[in-house]
């Protein structure tokens, strides 16, 4: 049973970032603006029992069918509780600098080459007006594409599977980086994990062949 959602575990230290996130902001990040996505997750789901079976994947691509008293509250929140998690994973300290074997590829079939992607996705998340997130996201039929979102809408939302995901809420760089998003952005590629970010892209992959 997903439900009650809770906060997953970071795998390294608020400071394991350093310098490029600094672990004020990680703290504040975690344990205060994630935990309060699911909370207010948990508090709009409770009582909806026929739902406590849904994960948070399926309860994004299905908003349209929720409960009209719940469905921005599930947005927002379940949008978040997702992002996050996501955020999480796809970072690490002293990772490889770039992907390797099939997404490598993918990556220079979709956009040209490695630095005409990270160009491409720097600039829409760093053009996202107000609060969102930058993505790179694999559609139904196994294409990526790099796009972002406002506030917490996640791709999910739209049919898409999110594979990398930057914050550009500025809650997630205020601390160090002022209103800098794209100083931010070029430090943030430094703690991308691509090892993760390969694997969501092969699991991606995968569902999309089978449908
Ligand atoms: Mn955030």
């Amino acid at each position: 049973m997903p439900y009650p959602f809770e906060l997953p575990e970071l795998g390294y230290d608020y400071d394991a970032l350093e310098p490029h996130v600094d672990a004020r902001t990680m703290e504040i990040h975690h344990s205060k603006h994630h935990q309060g996505y699911t909370d207010k997750l948990n508090d709009a789901l409770e009582g909806y029992d026929d739902l406590h079976g849904k994960s948070i994947e399926e309860l994004l691509a299905g908003l349209d069918a929720l409960p009209a008293d719940i469905r921005t509250a599930v947005r927002n929140n379940g949008g978040g509780y997702a992002n996050h998690r996501l955020f999480w994973q796809i970072m690490a300290p002293g990772g490889d600098s770039s992907p390797g074997g099939d997404l490598s590829a993918a990556i220079d079939d979709a956009f040209g080459s490695f630095d005409a992607f990270k160009k491409k996705l720097a600039s829409t998340a760093a053009g996202q007006f107000g609060s969102g997130w930058g993505w790179l996201k694999v559609s139904s039929d196994g294409n990526l594409k790099v796009a972002s979102t406002p506030n917490q809408d996640s791709p999910l939302m739209a049919g898409y599977t999110p594979i990398l995901g930057v914050d550009v809420w500025e809650h997630a760089y205020y601390l160090h980086y002022q209103n800098r998003r794209a100083d931010y952005i070029e430090a943030w590629w430094e703690v991308v994990n691509w090892d993760v970010v390969a694997e969501m892209y092969e699991t991606a992959m995968r569902y999309a062949a089978t449908g």
